[in-house]
Protein backbone atom coordinates (compact mmCIF):
# COMPACT_ATOMS: atom_id res chain seq x y z
CA UNK A 1 0.00 0.00 0.00
CA UNK A 2 2.90 2.86 0.69
CA UNK A 3 4.86 1.18 -1.55
CA UNK A 4 1.90 1.99 -3.99
CA UNK A 5 1.74 5.33 -2.90
CA UNK A 6 5.49 5.82 -3.10
CA UNK A 7 5.28 4.89 -6.68
CA UNK A 8 2.41 6.83 -7.60
CA UNK A 9 4.15 9.83 -6.08
CA UNK A 10 7.49 9.34 -7.94
CA UNK A 11 5.71 9.03 -11.06
CA UNK A 12 3.50 12.47 -10.60
CA UNK A 13 6.69 13.61 -9.56
CA UNK A 14 8.47 12.08 -12.61
CA UNK A 15 5.43 13.65 -14.90
CA UNK A 16 5.61 17.27 -13.21
CA UNK A 17 9.64 17.50 -14.26
CA UNK A 18 9.07 16.27 -17.95
CA UNK A 19 6.26 18.81 -19.05
CA UNK A 20 8.87 21.10 -17.34
CA UNK A 21 11.26 20.13 -19.73
CA UNK A 22 8.55 20.03 -22.66
CA UNK A 23 7.95 23.87 -21.68
CA UNK A 24 11.61 24.76 -22.01
CA UNK A 25 11.98 26.28 -18.34
CA UNK A 26 15.19 27.55 -18.14
CA UNK A 27 15.45 26.35 -14.85
CA UNK A 28 14.66 22.64 -16.05
CA UNK A 29 17.16 22.97 -18.33
CA UNK A 30 19.99 23.70 -16.17
CA UNK A 31 20.60 20.29 -14.17
CA UNK A 32 22.08 18.90 -17.69
CA UNK A 33 25.15 20.90 -17.46
CA UNK A 34 24.88 21.43 -13.65
CA UNK A 35 28.88 20.22 -12.36
CA UNK A 36 30.33 20.56 -8.61
CA UNK A 37 32.17 23.37 -9.31
CA UNK A 38 29.04 25.34 -10.95
CA UNK A 39 27.90 25.43 -7.94
CA UNK A 40 30.88 27.10 -6.20
CA UNK A 41 29.87 30.39 -8.34
CA UNK A 42 26.37 30.35 -8.65
CA UNK A 43 23.67 31.12 -6.08
CA UNK A 44 21.95 28.54 -3.81
CA UNK A 45 19.22 30.64 -2.55
CA UNK A 46 18.25 31.29 -6.06
CA UNK A 47 18.38 27.55 -7.17
CA UNK A 48 16.42 26.66 -4.72
CA UNK A 49 14.08 29.53 -4.41
CA UNK A 50 14.74 30.21 -0.98
CA UNK A 51 12.85 27.36 0.06
CA UNK A 52 13.94 24.79 2.38
CA UNK A 53 11.93 21.35 1.79
CA UNK A 54 10.26 20.73 4.85
CA UNK A 55 7.38 17.83 6.26
CA UNK A 56 4.52 17.53 8.32
CA UNK A 57 3.35 20.63 9.61
CA UNK A 58 3.09 19.16 13.35
CA UNK A 59 6.77 17.60 13.96
CA UNK A 60 9.30 19.46 16.24
CA UNK A 61 11.94 19.93 13.37
CA UNK A 62 8.98 22.03 11.34
CA UNK A 63 8.76 24.69 14.51
CA UNK A 64 13.33 24.64 14.93
CA UNK A 65 13.26 24.95 11.36
CA UNK A 66 10.97 28.08 11.35
CA UNK A 67 13.23 29.32 14.05
CA UNK A 68 16.54 28.56 12.53
CA UNK A 69 14.69 30.99 9.83
CA UNK A 70 14.61 34.05 12.24
CA UNK A 71 17.94 33.54 13.84
CA UNK A 72 20.14 33.63 10.81
CA UNK A 73 20.18 37.05 9.43
CA UNK A 74 21.19 34.97 5.90
CA UNK A 75 17.98 33.05 5.85
CA UNK A 76 16.09 36.29 5.49
CA UNK A 77 12.91 36.14 2.74
CA UNK A 78 13.51 31.94 2.79
CA UNK A 79 10.54 29.81 3.01
CA UNK A 80 9.70 26.46 4.97
CA UNK A 81 7.67 24.43 2.74
CA UNK A 82 4.77 22.12 5.05
CA UNK A 83 4.10 18.63 3.17
CA UNK A 84 5.03 15.09 4.46
CA UNK A 85 8.12 13.17 4.88
CA UNK A 86 6.94 10.81 2.16
CA UNK A 87 6.69 13.80 -0.20
CA UNK A 88 10.45 15.59 1.11
CA UNK A 89 11.87 12.26 0.43
CA UNK A 90 10.87 12.05 -3.60
CA UNK A 91 12.00 15.47 -4.01
CA UNK A 92 15.17 14.50 -2.17
CA UNK A 93 15.42 11.84 -4.39
CA UNK A 94 14.42 13.76 -7.11
CA UNK A 95 16.80 16.32 -6.99
CA UNK A 96 19.76 13.48 -6.52
CA UNK A 97 18.97 11.91 -9.30
CA UNK A 98 19.58 14.66 -11.15
CA UNK A 99 22.29 16.18 -9.30
CA UNK A 100 20.35 19.63 -8.10
CA UNK A 101 20.56 21.83 -5.22
CA UNK A 102 18.25 20.91 -2.49
CA UNK A 103 17.79 22.04 1.24
CA UNK A 104 15.81 19.46 3.43
CA UNK A 105 14.69 18.99 6.89
CA UNK A 106 17.00 16.00 7.80
CA UNK A 107 16.94 13.82 10.76
CA UNK A 108 18.27 10.06 12.19
CA UNK A 109 18.42 7.68 12.47
CA UNK A 110 16.70 7.45 9.15
CA UNK A 111 17.42 5.42 6.19
CA UNK A 112 17.42 8.80 3.92
CA UNK A 113 21.06 8.88 5.18
CA UNK A 114 21.78 5.62 4.16
CA UNK A 115 20.33 5.83 0.57
CA UNK A 116 21.35 9.22 0.18
CA UNK A 117 25.09 10.86 0.34
CA UNK A 118 24.11 13.95 2.06
CA UNK A 119 25.68 15.97 4.88
CA UNK A 120 24.33 18.13 7.22
CA UNK A 121 24.57 21.99 7.49
CA UNK A 122 26.49 23.14 10.16
CA UNK A 123 24.76 25.22 12.44
CA UNK A 124 26.71 27.74 14.71
CA UNK A 125 24.02 29.09 15.89
CA UNK A 126 23.31 25.92 17.76
CA UNK A 127 18.81 25.78 16.56
CA UNK A 128 19.30 22.19 15.94
CA UNK A 129 21.62 21.32 18.75
CA UNK A 130 23.55 18.96 19.65
CA UNK A 131 23.16 15.11 19.13
CA UNK A 132 20.07 14.50 21.32
CA UNK A 133 18.34 11.32 22.74
CA UNK A 134 15.00 9.89 22.37
CA UNK A 135 12.93 9.52 26.05
CA UNK A 136 10.35 7.46 27.22
CA UNK A 137 7.51 9.05 29.18
CA UNK A 138 4.97 7.53 31.28
CA UNK A 139 1.76 8.93 32.76
CA UNK A 140 1.43 10.10 36.66
CA UNK A 141 1.05 6.66 38.74
CA UNK A 142 1.54 3.85 36.14
CA UNK A 143 4.58 2.68 38.53
CA UNK A 144 2.18 2.27 40.92
CA UNK A 145 -0.74 0.75 38.82
CA UNK A 146 1.30 -1.51 36.32
CA UNK A 147 4.63 -1.65 37.93
CA UNK A 148 5.33 -4.93 35.73
CA UNK A 149 5.45 -2.44 32.80
CA UNK A 150 6.48 0.71 33.90
CA UNK A 151 10.16 -2.21 35.35
CA UNK A 152 10.30 -2.97 31.79
CA UNK A 153 10.01 0.69 29.87
CA UNK A 154 12.16 1.89 32.76
CA UNK A 155 15.05 -0.67 31.74
CA UNK A 156 14.53 -0.26 28.10
CA UNK A 157 17.29 1.23 25.99
CA UNK A 158 19.01 -0.01 23.12
CA UNK A 159 21.06 1.48 20.33
CA UNK A 160 21.32 3.34 17.40
CA UNK A 161 22.31 0.20 15.48
CA UNK A 162 19.34 -1.60 16.71
CA UNK A 163 16.81 0.93 15.83
CA UNK A 164 18.24 1.37 12.15
CA UNK A 165 17.83 -3.00 12.09
CA UNK A 166 14.26 -2.82 12.79
CA UNK A 167 14.07 0.41 10.43
CA UNK A 168 15.92 -1.26 7.37
CA UNK A 169 14.45 -4.06 7.48
CA UNK A 170 11.00 -2.58 7.19
CA UNK A 171 12.41 -0.34 4.51
CA UNK A 172 12.99 -3.19 2.43
CA UNK A 173 9.91 -4.30 2.71
CA UNK A 174 9.01 -6.20 5.56
CA UNK A 175 6.09 -4.66 7.77
CA UNK A 176 7.28 -2.75 11.12
CA UNK A 177 6.00 -6.18 12.97
CA UNK A 178 8.38 -8.80 11.08
CA UNK A 179 11.41 -6.80 11.14
CA UNK A 180 10.44 -5.88 14.91
CA UNK A 181 9.91 -9.68 16.32
CA UNK A 182 13.23 -10.66 13.98
CA UNK A 183 15.00 -8.15 16.17
CA UNK A 184 13.71 -9.22 19.00
CA UNK A 185 14.52 -13.18 18.02
CA UNK A 186 18.09 -11.98 17.41
CA UNK A 187 18.68 -9.78 19.89
CA UNK A 188 17.17 -11.92 23.24
CA UNK A 189 20.10 -11.12 25.73
CA UNK A 190 19.55 -7.82 25.37
CA UNK A 191 15.19 -7.71 25.83
CA UNK A 192 15.89 -10.23 28.80
CA UNK A 193 17.63 -7.27 30.80
CA UNK A 194 15.02 -5.29 30.34
CA UNK A 195 12.60 -8.00 31.27
CA UNK A 196 14.21 -10.25 33.81
CA UNK A 197 12.94 -10.41 37.19
CA UNK A 198 9.48 -8.80 35.94
CA UNK A 199 6.52 -10.82 36.70
CA UNK A 200 4.09 -11.41 33.58
CA UNK A 201 0.79 -10.65 33.65
CA UNK A 202 -2.69 -11.78 32.53
CA UNK A 203 -4.51 -9.51 29.96
CA UNK A 204 -3.84 -5.90 31.29
CA UNK A 205 -4.63 -3.22 28.72
CA UNK A 206 -2.00 -0.81 28.01
CA UNK A 207 -1.72 2.00 25.63
CA UNK A 208 1.24 3.11 23.50
CA UNK A 209 1.20 6.87 22.36
CA UNK A 210 4.15 7.52 19.54
CA UNK A 211 4.61 9.40 16.43
CA UNK A 212 4.26 8.40 12.58
CA UNK A 213 8.02 8.62 11.27
CA UNK A 214 9.71 5.31 11.01
CA UNK A 215 12.04 5.46 13.92
CA UNK A 216 9.13 5.45 16.33
CA UNK A 217 7.15 2.95 14.32
CA UNK A 218 9.88 0.49 14.59
CA UNK A 219 10.43 1.36 18.42
CA UNK A 220 6.77 0.90 19.40
CA UNK A 221 6.64 -2.24 16.96
CA UNK A 222 9.27 -3.68 18.67
CA UNK A 223 7.94 -2.20 22.68
CA UNK A 224 4.77 -3.95 21.75
CA UNK A 225 6.03 -7.53 20.85
CA UNK A 226 7.87 -7.26 24.12
CA UNK A 227 5.05 -6.38 26.59
CA UNK A 228 2.34 -9.09 24.76
CA UNK A 229 4.99 -11.74 25.34
CA UNK A 230 4.77 -10.53 28.65
CA UNK A 231 1.15 -10.95 29.48
CA UNK A 232 -0.12 -7.40 28.41
CA UNK A 233 -2.64 -6.38 25.99
CA UNK A 234 -1.27 -3.50 24.00
CA UNK A 235 -2.78 -0.51 21.80
CA UNK A 236 0.08 1.54 20.19
CA UNK A 237 -1.64 4.93 18.50
CA UNK A 238 0.39 7.11 16.09
CA UNK A 239 -0.62 11.12 16.82
CA UNK A 240 1.12 14.60 16.20
CA UNK A 241 4.50 15.10 18.98
CA UNK A 242 1.87 17.22 20.22
CA UNK A 243 -0.91 14.87 21.37
CA UNK A 244 1.56 12.61 22.81
CA UNK A 245 2.76 14.88 24.90
CA UNK A 246 -1.16 15.87 26.04
CA UNK A 247 -1.85 12.29 26.07
CA UNK A 248 0.42 10.97 28.50
CA UNK A 249 0.04 13.99 30.36
CA UNK A 250 -3.37 13.60 30.95
CA UNK A 251 -3.50 10.00 31.24
CA UNK A 252 -5.34 8.82 28.10
CA UNK A 253 -2.37 7.15 27.05
CA UNK A 254 0.33 5.24 29.46
CA UNK A 255 3.80 5.95 27.43
CA UNK A 256 5.56 7.23 25.12
CA UNK A 257 8.86 5.72 23.44
CA UNK A 258 8.63 9.12 21.12
CA UNK A 259 10.06 12.30 22.69
CA UNK A 260 13.36 13.59 20.67
CA UNK A 261 14.70 15.83 23.50
CA UNK A 262 16.01 17.97 24.80
CA UNK A 263 16.02 20.09 21.03
CA UNK A 264 13.27 18.64 18.80
CA UNK A 265 10.35 18.21 20.86
CA UNK A 266 11.85 20.33 24.24
CA UNK A 267 9.05 23.05 23.79
CA UNK A 268 5.95 20.04 24.13
CA UNK A 269 8.36 18.83 26.69
CA UNK A 270 8.18 22.09 29.09
CA UNK A 271 4.62 22.62 29.10
CA UNK A 272 3.73 19.01 30.47
CA UNK A 273 7.04 18.31 32.02
CA UNK A 274 5.05 18.78 35.56
CA UNK A 275 2.52 16.35 34.37
CA UNK A 276 4.40 13.76 33.16
CA UNK A 277 7.25 11.05 34.35
CA UNK A 278 10.47 11.21 32.39
CA UNK A 279 12.47 7.87 32.46
CA UNK A 280 14.97 8.91 30.23
CA UNK A 281 16.85 7.93 27.24
CA UNK A 282 15.74 5.09 25.22
CA UNK A 283 18.25 5.52 22.62
CA UNK A 284 21.23 8.41 22.52
CA UNK A 285 22.42 9.75 19.09
CA UNK A 286 19.50 11.23 17.34
CA UNK A 287 20.16 14.08 14.98
CA UNK A 288 18.02 16.98 13.67
CA UNK A 289 19.53 19.51 11.14
CA UNK A 290 19.39 21.52 7.56
CA UNK A 291 20.37 18.53 5.23
CA UNK A 292 21.89 19.26 1.91
CA UNK A 293 23.41 16.36 -1.07
CA UNK A 294 26.93 16.06 -0.08
CA UNK A 295 28.06 17.23 -4.11
CA UNK A 296 26.47 20.81 -2.66
CA UNK A 297 29.67 22.99 -1.88
CA UNK A 298 28.04 24.63 0.99
CA UNK A 299 28.98 23.33 4.89
CA UNK A 300 26.90 25.69 6.64
CA UNK A 301 23.52 26.93 7.52
CA UNK A 302 25.50 30.51 6.76
CA UNK A 303 26.29 29.87 3.48
CA UNK A 304 23.02 29.57 2.30
CA UNK A 305 22.30 33.22 0.51
CA UNK A 306 19.72 35.57 1.70
CA UNK A 307 16.92 36.50 -1.13
CA UNK A 308 17.83 40.36 -2.41
N1 LIG B 1 11.38 13.77 13.36
C1 LIG B 1 11.51 12.33 13.48
C2 LIG B 1 10.27 14.07 14.31
C3 LIG B 1 10.52 13.20 15.47
C4 LIG B 1 11.03 11.96 14.85
C5 LIG B 1 12.66 14.38 13.75
C6 LIG B 1 11.03 14.13 12.00
C7 LIG B 1 9.95 15.52 14.63
O1 LIG B 1 9.07 15.76 15.47
O2 LIG B 1 10.53 16.43 14.04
Amino acid sequence: MLLKRKSLMVMLGLAFVALLAACGGGDADEPATGEATDTETSNVGEEVDYTIVGIEPGAGMMALTEDTLEEYDNLEGWELLEGSTAGMLVELDGAIQNEEPIVVTGWGPHWMFVTHDLKYLEDPKGTFGEPESIHTITREGLEEDMPEAYEILDNFHWDLEDMEGVMHEAEEGSSFEEAAQNWIDDNRDKVDEWTDGVEKVDGESIELVTTQWDSEYASSEMMRIVLEDHGFEVTVTPVDPAIVFQAVSSGEGDASLAPWLPITHGHFYEDYEEEIVDLGANLDGAQVGLAVPSYMDIDSIEDLEPKE
